[in-house]
């Protein structure tokens, strides 16, 4: 059966290839998908065929594309490989884009997630010619039934002139119900407290609601989200998470959190799905999780029954626990529930539950600054997604890492970041394998002592010691201490010699 169920909206479907023929060259294009789920798959593939063959003829044909985060490789990645993106936003792990952004050949926008739907509200951004959204499917009444991710899907929606819709029958039918459409935002003065009190709650609608005049063309797709793998978590992310844990149970010991801790905030990569995985063993019961994605991890939560209920705005799942939801997805009716990213990452409600955020990063310097997005000050990664978003606004913000990267040749421990997505105002505890740094109520240095100390691997934790002693005799100030012609040498001596260390 046809999931497109409005007898008028039938005429609208139509082929990849004609839908893409409606994009405007040069125009802006808001994409759905996030950490690789509910992202438009055919589409994209037969724009970035049109864009090739444009280029061929001497074309000019390069779009502004704007999604909720990463997406799939048939989309970013084909799009880059076509030269088919000129600026991009607000975040990305695709090896071909990344590529392009760091040879100067794509613009890259790197925001705090929350702030992309009001910012494209506020209009400077330019105008958002077209919408290619991806849903689960469309009700008899026109609405539209959100697929595996939720991004900024409501505003792409709203705000383009002309609209795309990918209907994927690969998305679990029962995907219907489980979303929370807010429609209570606006900008100020106009703007009022939004009534979520608890990850449970439900403040919105289940479906998108739009105007069908603006829909240009529906196609029709059966295709898998393509998540990328999970690493299995090795004995650096088994240790990791058992320091967290251990420091989670020792609060609640000292009553300064709740025994079913409050709403976790887990981040991208495998260190963070490791910690997840540690909380499966560990003696938590009746968690909650207020987050951005669901991980492998926090599905197996769910399954054990450790955690009773899951707020993101996207699955973020390895391609078998991906393909194992999406077989069994009414079992979760009630327990996950999806909403628009700047709902699920919104700083008011991360304060007012009081989130404890986990989330990796690049490195760390010696007063607790952390770079989550740049290696050596100027190659992108990924981008800031929504770390910034929970970092601020936690009730406990921490961060995991290995010690070190590249084989050891990397420290993730280093003098002084050589890019600072955040503050140590908004770093409160720092992991790695060798240990954990609480830097709650800490001074500057007495930050310092406590990261080298815990945290840096043995293979540089002189050096750092040395620096810090130095630099207490030789800085300007002694607030934050710094050799300012030896703070970055660390990241010069690996492009120099593919090295950190001396
Ligand atoms: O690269 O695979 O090429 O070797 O970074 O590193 O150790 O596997 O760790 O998967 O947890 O990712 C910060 C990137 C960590 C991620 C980051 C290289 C390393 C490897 C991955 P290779 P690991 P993870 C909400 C939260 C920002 C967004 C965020 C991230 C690759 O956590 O993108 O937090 N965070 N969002 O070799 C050089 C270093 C390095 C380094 C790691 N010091 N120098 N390379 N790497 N440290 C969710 C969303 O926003 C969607």
């Amino acid at each position: 059966m046809s999931r497109v169920r409005n007898a008028a909206l039938k005429s609208k479907i139509m082929s990849a290839q004609d839908a893409a023929a409606l994009i405007p060259a040069n125009s802006t294009v808001g994409m759905s998908g996030f950490t690789g789920s509910g992202y438009p798959k055919v589409v994209p593939m037969a724009l970035a065929e049109r864009i090739e063959a444009e280029h061929a003829t001497g074309n000019p044909f390069r779009l502004k594309v704007w999604t909720g985060a990463s997406t799939g490789p048939e989309l970013d990645g084909a799009l880059a490989k076509a030269d088919g993106i000129e600026f991009r936003l607000p975040y990305n792990s695709d090896p071909i884009a990344r590529e392009k952004i760091n040879k100067g050949e794509m613009e890259y926008l790197d925001m705090h997630l929350s702030q992309v739907a009001p910012v494209a509200w506020q209009g400077f951004l330019g105008p958002l010619e077209t919408a290619v959204v991806e849903v689960s499917g469309i009700r008899e009444d026109g609405a539209l039934i959100p697929s595996s991710s939720i991004g900024n899907n409501k505003t792409w929606l709203d705000r383009a002139d002309r609209i795309i819709l990918e209907v994927n029958s690969w998305q679990n039918a029962a995907l219907e119900g489980m979303h929370d459409i807010y429609y209570g935002t606006a900008l100020p003065p106009n703007r009022v407290p939004i009534p979520l009190t608890k990850p449970t709650d439900l403040i919105g609608e289940t479906v998108f609601r739009v105007d069908p005049s603006k829909i240009a063309a529906i196609v029709e797709t059966d295709s898998p989200d393509r998540n990328l793998p999970f690493a299995a978590p090795d004995a650096s992310a088994t240790a990791i998470a058992g320091h967290l844990i251990e420091f989670l149970q020792h609060e609640v010991k000292l009553g300064r959190l709740p025994a079913h801790l409050l709403p976790l905030q887990s981040g991208v990569g495998n260190v963070a799905n490791a910690v997840l995985a540690g909380l499966q063993d560990s003696p938590f019961e009746n968690l909650t999780a207020y987050t951005e994605v669901l991980q492998d991890g926090m599905l197996d939560l769910l399954d054990s029954g450790k955690l009773t209920v899951a707020s993101a705005t996207a699955f973020s799942l390895s391609p078998e626990a991906a393909a194992d939801l999406n077989s069994r997805m009414e079992q979760f009716r009630g327990k996950i529930i999806l909403r628009p990213q700047e709902i699920s990452n919104h700083p008011e409600i991360i304060r007012r539950l009081g989130c404890i955020a986990m989330n990796g990063l690049i490195e760390a310097d010696i007063y607790g600054n952390v770079n989550s997005t740049h290696v050596m000050g100027s190659r992108i990664q990924n981008g800031i997604g929504g770390s910034g978003d929970f970092a601020r606004n936690a009730y406990i913000s921490c961060f995991v890492t290995p010690s070190t990267a590249k084989g050891g040749k990397i420290s993730a421990i280093v003098p002084m970041a050589s890019h600072v997505d955040h503050i140590t105002q908004d770093v409160q505890v720092i992991v790695t394998e060798q240990g954990l740094a609480d830097l709650r109520g800490l001074s500057p240095k007495q930050r310092a002592k406590v990261i080298i100390a815990n945290c840096a691997h043995p293979d540089y934790r002189d050096a750092l010691a040395d620096y810090y002693a130095r630099a207490m005799k030789g800085s300007y100030g002694l607030q934050s201490p710094h050799l300012l012609t030896e703070a970055l040498s660390w990241h010069q001596r690996y492009i120099e010699t593919g090295s950190m260390k001396p």
